[in-house]
């Protein structure tokens, strides 16, 4: 294949990133072109995504790509799961997407019985969770009936952006599965929940393969960035999850991994569903990843309580803050007592105040008493996570029955050394760090597939190994004492003491 330029958009909810890829033959030489904080926006009672802006971003860093003299062979777009925008008749956007983190999901999923749960798993693979679409989409009905009322098409994040390039409506299947309205057998969308959950089938479009085109730019933009060739969009596994999969860079076939970012996704890839009762039990999911792969994994709290604590204390200090000095203020705790948290409590998904609300969790538990302290805080967050991560490898061992060796960390959490050390700690496994980009790696090397329809997944893997830079971490010392004290929290057991 002749040397190629590749462009990976990664959306994510803290920043989005605009990576070019160049692609030599052998590997990938990724830049990363710009990056641009994002965040929710509270309206009224909810919180939304502004889209527009973030299509208008992306058009802006392609026109000044242009302008560089980069000729752009193609593209493909990445975000996280599970937020969509509903569309009418004739394409208008009816509604600004609405993010996971407004509650009224949680209505929906407490009217569930047990039954209802475990024939929605059986039929989707995937676990019944509050953020899953299916929910927002059966509280958008009460909250907002107009526009269910006049929604004719649902496009998830990436779908819309696709949409606003290419003019064509389609659903990118890896996506798709996070709704929990795709059957896990078929990967079509579920007959079951749509008749279950009473949402209307005909929202939903055609759902397309990996590596194939979706549309070429629409002319406007081409003119508006300047470019008078056609630039394909490419169907790309665009949950990010998926994508940050496709670039661990692991060459066994089984191999753990964990994708860090503003969520921690630790789990590892099938090539079928396991839709057993032990994976119900240990809450894992089976989403669709890269080429009708499969990623069983648990979506457990990630970064973004850190994120969370960064701009409180920067509040606190009056000043910016690095993470640098976040990894500081762990180190600078030196009790021997390590403090923990049950990070999946329902109390961290989106308190007001990250900070305090651990500390309170730390008092209640009796972990700490007196002034609060930003250090204890800090430490209690990487510590647990590190527990967290131990105790799901282990679950994942268990079902899968297989056993890994190493886990692979991908995603910008990769870069937190703290918690890597403290996960081979806890786990008594090699970590293997990926450093970069690893969403938009898995990104741009999908897209290879667009070009050359002979690669599989191996191939693809080879070239991304070829790609990334990996940093090694071995146990250190034995803190499997600390996942056992976790095991207890989160089973709420010193409740009882
Ligand atoms: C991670 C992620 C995850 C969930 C969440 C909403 O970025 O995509 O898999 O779906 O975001």
């Amino acid at each position: 294949m002749a040397v190629k330029t590749i462009l990976g958009f990664d959306c994510g909810n803290s920043s989005y990133r605009v990576v070019l890829g160049k692609y030599d033959g052998e590997r990938i030489i990724t830049e990363v072109i710009d990056q641009i904080p994002n965040d929710m926006i509270k309206v009224g009672n909810y919180y939304y995504w502004d889209i527009l802006r973030i299509f208008s971003d992306f058009k802006q860093i392609l026109k000044r790509l242009v302008l560089q003299g980069e000729k752009i062979d193609s593209i493909g777009i990445c975000t996280w799961g599970v937020d969509f925008a509903l569309f009418d008749k004739k394409g208008n956007m009816l509604n600004n997407p609405l993010a996971y983190r407004n509650v009224f999901g949680e209505a929906y999923i407490s009217k569930l019985t047990t039954k209802d749960r475990k024939d929605m798993f059986q039929n989707t693979g995937i676990l019944c969770d509050k953020i899953n679409s299916v929910y927002l989409l059966e509280g958008m009905k009460e909250e907002m009936p107009d526009i269910y009322e006049l929604s004719d098409k649902l496009l998830m994040i990436p779908d819309i952006l696709n949409y606003m390039l290419t003019g064509r409506f389609f659903n990118e299947p890896s996506e798709f599965s996070t709704t929990q309205l795709m059957n896990v057998k078929s990967k079509e969308v579920s007959e079951f929940v749509c008749h279950e959950r009473n949402i209307k089938k005909e929202l939903f479009q055609e759902i397309g393969r990996h590596g194939e085109l979706i549309g070429v730019l629409l002319e406007d933009i081409k003119e508006e960035i300047g470019v008078d060739y056609d630039i394909p969009v490419v169907c790309v596994p665009s949950h990010d999850t998926a994508a940050a999969v496709l670039a661990v860079p692991a060459m066994e076939e089984h191999f753990a991994f964990i994708s860090s970012g503003t969520w921690s996704l630790i789990g590892t890839e099938l090539k079928e569903p396991i839709l057993s009762d032990e994976v119900y039990q240990a809450n894992l999911t089976n989403e669709l990843g890269a080429f009708h792969t499969i990623t069983l994994l648990k979506n457990g709290a990630g970064m973004f309580m850190i994120q969370k604590i960064k701009k409180e204390y920067e509040l606190d200090v009056k000043k910016e803050v690095s993470w640098t000095d976040i990894m500081e203020l762990s180190n600078s705790y030196q009790e021997e007592h390590t403090p923990l948290i049950d990070i999946n409590d329902i109390r961290f998904f989106h308190p007001r105040k990250m900070g305090k609300e651990i500390w309170s969790y730390l008092k209640e538990t009796k972990q700490a008493d007196g002034e609060f302290l930003w250090n204890t805080v800090v430490r209690a967050v990487y510590a647990s996570m590190a527990c967290s991560y131990a105790i799901t490898v282990n679950d994942m061992q268990n079902v899968t029955k297989k056993s890994f060796d190493s886990i692979y960390i991908v995603g910008g959490g990769a870069k937190n050394e703290i918690v890597n050390q403290m996960t081979a700690d806890c786990t008594g496994k090699k970590v293997i760090a990926c450093i970069g980009e690893s969403t938009a790696m898995g990104n741009i090397a999908a897209q290879l597939k667009y070009f050359d329809t002979s690669l599989g997944v191996k191939d693809i893997r080879k070239i991304v190994k070829n790609s990334v830079h990996m940093k090694s971490y071995s146990t250190n010392k034995d803190t499997s004492y600390l996942v056992d004290c976790y095991k207890k929290l989160s089973e709420k057991e010193w409740m009882i003491q």
